[in-house]
């Protein structure tokens, strides 16, 4: 079946195109004409550029409206759509690169020398920039091409997005959404959470993971309304803009920082319809203590980069705090244990999940995909949860050894496989803690060779911030003579995690 998420988008952009779409912390307006416009011209000029239907279109750029219009762009061609946080470090980088091989970079301007290097020695054939204002040479390039670019008849199951996540070996796996498995997704969402004619959104999270550029996106896409756009999240004009939004969309962080601010008040809340949070779990007390202060309580939905959003709860029943609701319509999970064996309600095991959204696989990893479904079609989400009477689903931990700060998946795998490098280590572990404003925050357990006082916790933290993202860089560093092992020979993670329990107990900031 033909389908393109971008005709989807384009159908119910407002009928005056004139209407706007993009409002911009210095109160720049963009409208729907100019998103179809810039988006024309920018697969017409990567078009010239070699990109076909089915290539990889990498990008490394700041938030900014022209971000979202190069996202739409790749739709128009075709293309497969590539985005890369801007923490990712040249190591992380040359990965993707060699893995994706992607046809065209897109990256920030001030990047183009060392990354655009990158690119070309692993066989990219256009780099492109782009920065945060709206200037590079791809809109330079692009200035004056065609603004009727015919949209690329792709098939429904034709990938429109190639989103990498880490794993438990250590390198990150690149996740293929298709068209379907994402407007199936969005229209779900959109239904579900009673978008109208009047929404205006919130936009402050980032464009290259599934929550800003999906979900948060897509949902004022499929509405064709206005979105408040900030390109970096930033508290202070959060509370300004809330009384001219009804929605608003964030990662647990998002919320405690809100609620860090004096002028969150109801007054400030007037105008809101809906506060949703998911990315990582949402703590009992930020769920009440917002709904104390503000009158508002937040739907907290559960979802995946693999599979977009599962469950939600709902916009008009209860949501209860510590669960994230049932599955979403067209959705189905179940919960089983290590036979795959289904279990009853109320029994914790492994979360399972089907449905139109469940991406396509791991990109050439036909193995990995094949073990992570069942024979019958279900994806085995590596997330402990258990379903109660109600249907609502609780996560209750993780058989996959992650972390999630601020939002952001780290895979201690990857942090390990750094620090063991460093001269003078020994072994390592690397362990998520309780943490007041990233929910965890990543921290190191290190066994040093001979050498007395070397490396350093400084020297280490150095390390890894070379290599890479910042989020990933561990915010302490501990030193021990032996790692706590089980029988097997296994670190006994959950050893360190009590040992050292109380490291971020300050309140943000004295950390
Ligand atoms: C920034 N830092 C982080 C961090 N973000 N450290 C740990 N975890 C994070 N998430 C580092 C910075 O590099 C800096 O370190 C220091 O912490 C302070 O930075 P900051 O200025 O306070 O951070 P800020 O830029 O404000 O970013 C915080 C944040 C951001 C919460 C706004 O992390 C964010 O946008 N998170 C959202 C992630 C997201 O979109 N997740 C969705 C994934 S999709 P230093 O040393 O450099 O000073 C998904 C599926 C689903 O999961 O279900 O949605
Ligand atoms: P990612 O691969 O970055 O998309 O992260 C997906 C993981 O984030 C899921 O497997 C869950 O472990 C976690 N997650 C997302 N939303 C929630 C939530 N609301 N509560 C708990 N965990 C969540």
């Amino acid at each position: 079946m033909k389908h393109n998420l971008f005709d989807l988008f384009q159908n119910r952009f407002p009928a005056d195109r004139s209407e706007p779409f993009i409002e911009t912390g210095d109160s720049r307006v963009y409208t729907y004409a100019e998103a179809e416009q810039a988006s024309s011209r920018f697969a017409r000029l990567l078009g010239d550029r070699g990109v076909q239907p089915g290539d990889r279109l990498a990008v490394q750029v700041d938030k900014s409206p022209e971000a979202v219009f190069l996202h739409l762009a790749s739709l128009r061609l075709g293309a497969v759509y590539l985005p890369l946080n801007t923490a990712y470090r040249d190591a992380e980088m040359t990965h993707f690169f060699t893995d994706a091989e992607p046809k065209a970079l897109i990256c920030r301007p001030e990047d183009e020398a060392e990354r655009g290097a990158l690119a070309r020695a692993s066989d990219v054939s256009c780099v492109l920039t782009l920065n945060g204002g709206g200037e590079g040479t791809l809109i330079a390039e692009s200035r004056g091409l065609d603004a009727d670019y015919p949209t690329a008849e792709t098939d429904a199951d034709d990938i429109a997005a190639l989103l990498y996540t880490s794993g438990t070996t250590g390198r990150p796996k690149g996740a293929m959404l298709s068209h379907h498995n994402l407007s199936s997704n969005l229209l779900t969402l959109h239904e579900a959470w009673g978008w109208n004619s009047t929404d205006v959104l919130l936009h402050a999270l980032p464009l290259f993971h599934t929550h800003g550029l999906f979900v948060a996106l897509g949902c004022v896409l499929l509405n064709g309304t206005r979105m408040l756009f900030q390109s970096n999240f930033d508290v202070d004009e959060a509370v300004r803009l809330l009384p001219r939004a009804s929605v608003f969309m964030g990662v647990p962080t998002h919320y405690v920082r809100l609620l860090s601010h004096s002028g969150l008040t109801r007054d400030v809340c007037r105008t809101m319809r809906l506060f949703v949070s998911g990315s990582a779990p949402l703590m009992e007390e930020t769920f009440h203590a917002f709904a104390e202060r503000t009158g508002h309580t937040i739907l907290e939905r559960c979802g995946m980069t693999e599979t977009c959003m599962n469950m939600s709860n709902p916009l008009d029943g209860e949501r209860i705090a510590g669960t994230v609701g049932p599955p979403l319509p067209g959705i189905e999970a179940r919960i089983t244990d290590s036979e795959g064996k289904e279990l009853d309600a109320g029994d914790t095991g492994m979360l399972e999940v089907r449905g139109p959204n469940v991406f396509k696989g791991y990109w050439r990893q036909a193995e990995k995909t094949a073990a992570e479904f069942r024979g019958d079609g279900f994806f085995i989400t590596g997330d402990l949860a258990r379903i109660d009477k109600r249907g609502y689903v609780s996560i209750v931990g993780r058989a996959k050894d992650m972390i999630i700060s601020g939002g952001y998946n780290v895979y201690p795998k990857e942090v390990e496989m750094v620090i063991d490098t460093v001269e003078g280590v020994a072994e390592s572990a690397v362990v998520g803690l309780t943490h007041p404003d990233f929910g965890e925050a990543v921290v190191a357990v290190v066994r040093r060779r001979e050498e007395i006082g070397r490396p350093s916790e400084e020297e280490i933290i150095a390390a890894v911030k070379q290599d890479l993202a910042n989020y990933k860089v561990p915010k302490r560093v501990f030193f021990t003579e032996e790692l706590p092992r089980n029988s097997m020979g296994k670190v006994q993670k959950n050893v360190l995690r009590e040992n050292f329990a109380d490291t971020f107990s300050a309140p943000p900031g004295n950390t």
